[in-house]
């Protein structure tokens, strides 16, 4: 039954919080409390609360636009679709179907990464896809997969963190970046479990903590080989359960040996007592939970660092027991179903690997296509953008605002800027929409359909609640229309469910299988949690809570990684003497494309600053606001300095969502993890100087 307010989710983060949305009397739509949905109750951060302002005309996208003359102007539907058919054909024919890149983002819904990615590999026959996924979780998704053999970001639902008895929260900010989930921390607190925080910065997060760590940024890994260290020492490994469930103790065991709390203190600059306090409260409690998030993944060993967790679980037996284990809080709206359905580039749907035999024999057959005819593995989103205007010479943008989020973006600008043909597909002109040759607008969240699977592994309904302005089509509208002008007339539906339903076939018998979930379940439940097979007899129950009775490997066991502490790719030195680690605040949302235009949001979050600390501004002789050039290797940044004692004093800190001159990723330094392919968005060395 429709009633007056539809209920869906926020268009934003990976909480997906909860939301309802009821017609305005003027046109538009106004956002209502939604207290049935558990994970948030009703509660929502600003950015939830104000998302209808990004349906308003006046600040979107509401007619194709086309490069004519220098300039981007309005253009039909028909013309701009025949020009994007047009350009990607003549390029494939000219360079062949690898000089046709795709782009894709965690923000899109279940349906239309699987469409994306079949749409390169079936219609373009490219395999030069990936998306800015591989900027977020890639590398912690690549240690579960290594340690699990299997990659959900919690293997558990957020309502157990209040039960267990300990979190050690590695490099999230959630009271900013998820502030709903806050309240499942203060939960644990309150029922007398401990919070242990771990950042280069008192953030609003540590401030709950009842102990806050500080290490330099990047390294992380040593902590927790620290850590592993004095589980050790102080006796505190679960023999049994290591024995049992796990493989590989040996090697991981002698190479936390050789990791001495005082060598540990000496790089990672936490003492030794707050070692053996943190081991204290990990080890004491029954149950314990380790949380990592973008701080220690986004890092050029961001696998390994997050394997060293892994490993201080798996020692301890706090993994596949209840109330126990390591998640990782992925971050985009769909950043949980953006990576399983095969916009990554080495992937098919169902988190199937494309150079698996069966895996394209199963997707081919679903496709309707000759398994020979599907493309080997890509490149790596930072790779991929590297080659635009050399061996890419036209890219379709769909979903993400690299000029302003990719590591190194001045070059990552001059690359998109060197491409034959760019087609990029947004809501709103983007600064990367603005470069395009063609722009096409396209339906948002509350004007469309769709799934998306959260942070925990729930999938949800996103319902439709109001009718999109004219002149703007949807994401799978575009796919179909260029399809057929491509010449493939079928398998591009326009209708979500109809995606959805041929994603489930495709997906079933793969790790993510949601075979058992329908659109019909989804409108009557809460979401439903994958691994989900299609069952004969009824509904499949779906999975909360994975491995609890084996991992996902083919023995059952966990795998233990031996691993050991490395530099950063760049450490300051006399020309560069300081580390700039980069993150977000709570009213701006990722390149800002959408929340720079809500003005609530700009006044609360301004513009770009430079945290640092008052004994590095005293020794720069900058007080509040002055304005503060950063400089790395790639380029210069100008931003207004923000003191406070809040930061490492050998650190400085910059939020990334804005363009132009306080573009923290004109700074970062692409130096990528050799597992994941993740940038090292969160440690470069620079200079800090006054502007003028
Ligand atoms: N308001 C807001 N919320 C968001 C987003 C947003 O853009 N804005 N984006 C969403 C997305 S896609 C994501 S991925 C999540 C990200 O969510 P978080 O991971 O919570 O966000 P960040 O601010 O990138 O990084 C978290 C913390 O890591 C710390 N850090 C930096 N370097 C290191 C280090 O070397 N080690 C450790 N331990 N910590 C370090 C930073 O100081 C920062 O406080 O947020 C989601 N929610
Ligand atoms: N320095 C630094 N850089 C970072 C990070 C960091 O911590 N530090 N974090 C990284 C991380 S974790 C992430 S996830 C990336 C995110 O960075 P981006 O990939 O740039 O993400 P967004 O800004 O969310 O861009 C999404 C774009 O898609 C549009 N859009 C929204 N919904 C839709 C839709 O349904 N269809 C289409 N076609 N378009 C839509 C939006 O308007 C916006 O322009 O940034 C990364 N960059
Ligand atoms: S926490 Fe995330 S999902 Fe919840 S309202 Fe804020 S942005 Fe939306
Ligand atoms: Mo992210």
């Amino acid at each position: 039954m429709q009633t007056a307010s539809t209920p869906t989710h926020c268009p934003y983060c990976a909480l997906q919080c909860g939301m309802a949305l009821s017609p305005l009397p003027t046109g538009g739509v106004e956002v209502v409390e939604r207290p049935d949905f558990p994970v948030n109750r009703g509660a929502l951060c600003g950015k939830g609360r104000t998302a209808p302002a990004v349906l308003s005309s006046t600040v979107r996208l509401t007619s194709p636009l086309v490069r004519s003359g220098g300039s981007l102007v309005p253009a039909t539907w028909e013309e701009a679709l025949d020009r994007i058919a047009g350009e990607l054909g003549r390029v494939r024919d000219r360079h062949g179907a690898d000089a046709l890149g795709v782009f894709g983002g965690g923000g899109l819904t279940n349906e239309k990464a699987y469409t994306l990615g079949k749409f390169a590999r079936v219609v373009l026959g490219t395999s030069q896809i990936d998306y800015n996924g591989r900027f977020c979780m890639s590398s912690a998704a690549a240690a579960g997969v290594r340690a699990f053999g299997l990659d959900r970001g919690l293997p558990f639902p957020l309502e157990d963190v209040p039960r267990t008895g300990c979190v050690i929260l590695v490099g999230s900010n959630l009271a900013e970046t998820m502030p709903p989930s806050l309240r499942f921390f203060s939960e644990l607190r309150d029922n007398g479990g401990t919070l242990i925080v771990i950042d280069p910065r008192r953030t609003k997060t540590a401030e709950q903590a009842d102990l806050h760590l500080a290490p330099r940024p990047g390294t992380d890994l040593a902590l927790a080989l620290g850590l592993l260290h004095l589980i050790v020492a102080e006796g505190r490994v679960d023999e049994e359960y290591v024995r049992e469930r796990t493989v590989g103790w040996e090697e991981a065991r002698a190479a936390a040996m050789a990791h001495w709390p005082e060598y540990v203190e000496r790089i990672t600059g936490v003492s030794v007592p707050q070692l053996r306090e943190t081991v204290r409260l990990f080890c004491e409690p029954e149950a314990a939970m380790v949380l990592t998030a973008r701080g220690p993944e986004q890092q050029s060993k961001g696998t390994d660092t997050v394997g060293a967790w892994i490993n201080l679980c798996l020692a301890t037996g706090r993994a596949g027991r209840p109330l126990s284990g390591y998640g990782c809080l992925t971050g985009q709206g769909n950043g949980q179903g953006g990576r399983e359905h095969g916009q990554k580039a080495d992937q098919l749907p169902g988190y199937r690997k494309l150079d698996d035999p069966a895996a394209r024999a199963h997707v081919a057959e679903v496709w309707g296509v000759d398994p020979d005819s599907l493309p080997g593995p890509g490149r790596s989103a930072y790779e991929l953008l590297d080659a635009l205007g050399t061996d890419i010479r036209a890219l379709l943008l769909m979903g993400s605002n690299p000029v302003v989020s990719a590591p190194n973006a001045a070059h990552i600008e001059k690359r998109i800027g060197s491409l034959d043909f760019l087609a990029v597909c947004d809501v709103v002109l983007s600064e990367t929409a603005a470069l395009a040759d063609v722009v096409l607008p396209v339906t948002q969240w509350a004007e469309e359909t769709g799934t998306t699977t959260s942070l925990e592994g729930r999938v949800l309904l996103r319902r439709q609640a109001i009718t999109a302005p004219d002149g703007v089509r949807s994401d799978l509208e575009v796919l179909h229309e260029l399809a057929a002008r491509l010449g493939v007339e079928k398998g591009f539906p326009v209708e979500p469910e109809e995606a959805f339903e041929e994603l489930r076939r495709a997906s079933a018998g793969g790790v993510a299988d949601y075979s058992g979930i329908t659109y019909r379940r989804l409108a009557e439940e809460n979401g439903v949690f994958w691994p989900c097979p299609a069952q004969d007899d009824g509904p499949a129950p779906g999975t909360p809570r994975l491995f609890l009775d084996r991992f996902a490997t083919p023995d059952g066991r966990a795998r233990f990684v031996p691993v050991s502490h490395r530099p950063n790719a760049e450490e300051p030195d006399d020309d560069y003497p300081v580390l700039l680690t980069t993150g977000r605040v709570v009213a701006q949302y990722q390149s800002g494309a959408q929340t720079r235009r809500v003005a609530e949001l700009n006044a609360a979050a301004p513009g770009p600053f430079v945290e640092l600390h008052p004994r590095l501004a005293a020794r720069l002789g900058a007080v509040e606001g002055d304005r503060m050039a950063v400089v790395s290797r790639r380029g210069r940044a100008v931003a207004p300095a923000r003191i406070t004692t809040g930061i490492r004093p050998d650190t400085v800190f910059m939020p990334f969502h804005w363009p132009g001159e306080g573009r923290a990723n004109t700074l970062t330094n692409p130096a990528l993890d050799p597992t994941s392919r993740m940038p090292e968005f969160k440690s470069c060395a620079v200079r800090v100087e006054r502007a003028e």
